[in-house]
């Protein structure tokens, strides 16, 4: 369809664009990293701590630059250059198995230029000028997710330990939530136990102390129900002090110095990550999907997948950091098999098409608007916060042909949460304009009539929507959409409320051709 050129290595455009009145979206390397629509010649924000760089981004292409130089942005995979009138430049990567698209947007006196490097052997670019970026996004996604075999599957709606009970969940926790839903006759599929009940990253076969069970009892006590039973892993993961770091220190991604690399700190210390390129690795990864799945888990929420695609040295160092990622996540796929449900998180976007079922596409959604200290100081907006979730999952509307997209959960409670109702509203909203899966982590038990409803309602599958503009936006996000508004500035702006979402006045009808 699209005209492409085969490219390797570099390359470099100079558009006759005016820097003052273009518009940059970028789409971040993986599911945490952000995704925004700003003014070109606005500031890209660079974490300043090592540790969110590598957790949220891609450490061999961070965002911005390092003297937080304005008119400088960077995307991965796709990038698009927005003027006034909708019309504009869009660069796009048409395959992702092997290949990395990095892309660079630079403001220049009078015109702007575009950088691309491409990591990793050369491969299928789009370069193009058209009148219409929205639609040209999603033809060209459209494409990319055919060229690699995308799977779409029904959304499916879950029930999620984390967000209320995060480390602390227990046995009795999960099914009492799913003996309340029941009773409520609340129309989830899928009940998903997330961390917690393991001893250890690696150690997923034995019980942390205090989950009061083991998680292979779980789905049938879910079955009574009729609830699929779901289990999160972080597979590409490793604790110092579990068995599995201790018994393979020669399964780890090594730095320089030839000796385990740390890869993060986020379990009160730091962590490992498996080279999934080492043979005994990919056997160990399918066996542990193939045990989880014999537990009876037919839906696998796979976590901090960006540890198969750091920079590092590898068993088979002829890999590039797409293909290790691939390979683990290939392993994973045939010891879970076909039939059972795959939703990545913390996983490198496009470089996943054609294994996931369903892709987180922002960062964790939090009982907090916003994580401001973390977000203005540390320059860091990948961190679990409701704006951000909304911000980043917005601005990448077009991924639903990549796989479903999963923006993570609705907080429809008011106990144990500052979300307002006009925030909760705006969750709701993003939902039903992303279209994905729908979840919740509320306790059933601390919704009231309000709340069930509100529930029930964001737990209603929906077709994804599409923008009317990205030349306007209230807030660095995509927020224009046919059934609604987003404001997500501080302030209320064009009668939209501050944090808020007003839907389209339009019939529904009319509004959604
Ligand atoms: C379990 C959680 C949940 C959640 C995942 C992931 O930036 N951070 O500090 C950060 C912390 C946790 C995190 C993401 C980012 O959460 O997204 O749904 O499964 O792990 O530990």
């Amino acid at each position: 369809m699209t005209e492409h050129t085969h490219i390797s290595g570099d390359q470099h455009w100079t558009l006759p664009l005016d820097p003052a009145s273009t518009r940059v979206l970028v789409n971040g390397f993986q599911s945490w990293s952000e995704a925004e629509l700003h003014p070109l010649t606005a500031t890209q924000a660079r974490p300043t701590l090592v540790w969110m760089q590598e957790h949220g981004h891609d450490p061999a292409f961070l965002p911005g630059t390092a003297d937080a130089r304005p008119g400088v942005w960077r995307s991965h995979t796709l990038i698009a250059l927005v003027r006034p009138d909708g019309s504009g430049h869009v660069g796009y990567s048409l395959d992702e198995t092997r290949s990395y698209a990095h892309w660079e947007a630079r403001a220049e006196a009078g015109s702007v230029t575009v950088h691309l490097h491409v990591e990793g052997p050369g491969t299928d670019i789009v370069f193009m000028d058209t009148p219409d970026v929205t639609a040209t996004l999603e033809t060209l996604s459209a494409e990319l997710g055919r060229r690699m075999h995308a799977r779409t599957p029904e959304a499916l709606r879950v029930w999620c330990s984390w967000y209320s009970y995060y480390r602390d969940v227990t046995l009795h926790d999960m099914t009492e939530n799913a003996r309340l839903a029941h009773a409520q006759a609340l129309p989830f599929d899928v009940f998903q136990l997330d961390d917690g009940f393991q001893a250890d990253l690696g150690d997923w076969e034995i019980a942390a102390p205090d989950f009061g069970g083991h998680a292979r009892d779980l789905p049938a006590a879910l079955s009574g129900y009729g609830y699929r039973a779901g289990i999160w892993l972080a597979p590409f993961l490793a604790g110092p002090g579990s068995e599995l770091f201790r018994q393979h220190p020669d399964w780890m991604l090594k730095g320089n110095d030839g000796q385990p690399l740390p890869i993060g700190n986020n379990w009160g210390g730091p962590y490992y990550g498996l080279d999934t390129t080492h043979p005994e690795v990919l056997g160990w990864l399918r066996d542990l999907a193939r045990t989880v799945t014999g537990w009876g888990y037919t839906y696998l929420k796979l976590d901090f997948l960006f540890a198969g695609a750091l920079p590092g040295h590898r068993h088979d160092p002829t890999r590039t950091r797409a293909e290790a990622y691939r390979m683990g996540l290939s392993a994973l796929r045939e010891g879970a098999g076909e039939d059972t449900f795959l939703l990545l998180c913390g996983a490198p976007l496009a470089s996943s098409i054609g294994i996931a079922d369903a892709m987180r596409t922002g960062p964790d959604v939090a009982p907090i608007w916003d994580d401001e200290s973390r977000r203005v100081y540390l320059r860091d907006a990948t961190g679990p916060a409701a704006r951000n979730a909304v911000h980043t999952a917005l601005s990448r509307w077009y991924q639903h042909t990549w796989y479903q997209p999963d923006p993570d959960v609705m907080i429809a409670r008011t106990e144990q949460s500052m979300l307002t109702a006009t925030e909760r509203h705006t969750l709701a909203g993003m939902l039903d304009v992303i279209g994905g899966l729908r979840a919740s982590s509320d306790p059933i038990e601390t919704l009231n009539e309000r709340g069930l409803a509100l529930l029930r309602r964001s737990l209603q599958v929906s077709t994804p929507d599409r923008p009317v503009t990205l030349a306007q936006s209230l807030g660095d996000a995509v927020t224009h959409f046919t059934r609604g508004t987003f404001n997500l500035t501080n302030s209320p702006q064009d009668g939209v409320p501050a944090h808020g979402y007003r839907e389209a006045t339009l019939a529904p009808r009319e509004a959604r051709q």
